[in-house]
């Protein structure tokens, strides 16, 4: 068939909202824009491991400990999860994760902030997986099946993780005025980088317009944003807490919060490569592919000596 037709047929399944399997034709574009966007996913989550990794053995209580222990367990999962989707596309994801560990891949801005305080992690449940829902489950109505797939069951696990994140924040927001100066002062420092998370305005953002027309996107980075400063405000006013913006106010006539000016410098600076923690975070990624060598070698050839017996 000629390409052109196969274009408009691929067209018009997605407009009939059916989804794309692996098998199926895709133009080239479609396949990259997904490789593009699933790998640096999967990279987010195994780099998002290492700021909440950090506190594990500093969790003040057995069951915080086990709580964050299950919690960074579950990102690992879920980079696995979508390195292997990304895999149904044609890629190893050893060339991924070699893309990832020459910096040539991305991964999200957020997880380039420091975690200084335990109140980072609550900041972190709330906010950054409050943020990663927000776009995910709109991820998960996807046209591609098993980047959808895999959403679903993504976005179950972070609603855990983002309670989990939200109790902290309410217990420190209701305890001493050291833990409660704590909770604002994580506050303070998660907020701006959450909302620029979601990615660049939508004037200034590249790939939303094809990928919405490809059903893979379905709101723009603006329209998700929106959503996450509507639904998180009022959880800070629960939380007697205060979102470092001056100028956030309610409007009446759109039933929407107005947030001040967002410091896109900053966000495109730490995108380069120059945010808090990019080099220590990419480092501890090299350095742990580095040290588990050994690990995946045994594994492969305790496989081929499994696999030669059973063939013998
Ligand atoms: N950081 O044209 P757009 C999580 C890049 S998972 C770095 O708007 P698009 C779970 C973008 O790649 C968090 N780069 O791009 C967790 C593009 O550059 P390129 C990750 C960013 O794709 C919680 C350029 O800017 N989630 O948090 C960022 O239409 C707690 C222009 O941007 C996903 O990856 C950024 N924040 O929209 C784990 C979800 N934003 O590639 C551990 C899947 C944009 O053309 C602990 N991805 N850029 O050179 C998406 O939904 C989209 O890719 C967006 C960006 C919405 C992130």
């Amino acid at each position: 068939m000629e390409d052109s037709i196969l274009l408009e047929k691929f067209q018009e399944k997605i407009d009939k909202g059916l989804k794309i399997e692996p098998k199926d034709w895709m133009p080239e574009a479609y396949r990259k824009q997904l490789i593009r966007m699933m790998s640096q996913h999967a990279h987010s989550e195994i780099v998002g491991m290492l700021p909440e990794g950090n506190w594990i053995t500093r969790a003040p209580s057995l069951r915080r400990k086990a709580v964050l222990l299950a919690k960074v367990q579950d990102e690992a999962g879920h980079g696995l999860y979508l390195y292997s989707a990304a895999e149904t596309l044609g890629i190893d994801r050893t060339e991924l994760l070699d893309q990832l560990f020459t910096g040539k891949a991305k991964y999200s801005s957020i997880f380039n902030y420091p975690s200084l305080t335990w109140a980072d992690i609550g900041a972190i449940g709330w906010l950054v997986d409050g943020a990663a829902i927000m776009n995910q489950t709109m991820l998960a109505r996807g046209s591609y099946g098993p980047y959808s797939r895999a959403m679903v069951r993504i976005c179950k696990e972070e609603s855990f993780h983002n309670r989990q994140g939200y109790e902290i924040m309410l217990t420190l927001s209701n305890g001493s005025p050291a833990q409660k100066a704590m909770a604002q002062d994580a506050l303070n420092r998660w907020w701006w980088p959450a909302i620029m998370m979601l990615g660049p305005s939508d004037a200034a953002s590249p790939n939303t317009e094809q990928l919405m027309r490809w059903k893979v996107k379905l709101e723009t980075n603006d329209e998700i944003r929106q959503r996450f400063i509507d639904r998180t405000i009022p959880q800070a006013d629960f939380l007697g807490l205060t979102v470092p913006d001056n100028d956030m106010k309610f409007n009446e006539t759109t039933g929407h919060y107005e947030h001040g000016t967002i410091n896109w410098k900053e966000f495109f600076d730490v995108v380069a490569g120059n945010g808090p923690c990019n080099k220590k975070r990419l480092k501890a990624r090299v350095d742990a592919d580095k040290n588990g060598a050994w690990v995946r070698a045994a594994a492969h050839a305790y496989a081929n000596k499994k696999a030669a017996a059973k063939a013998a």
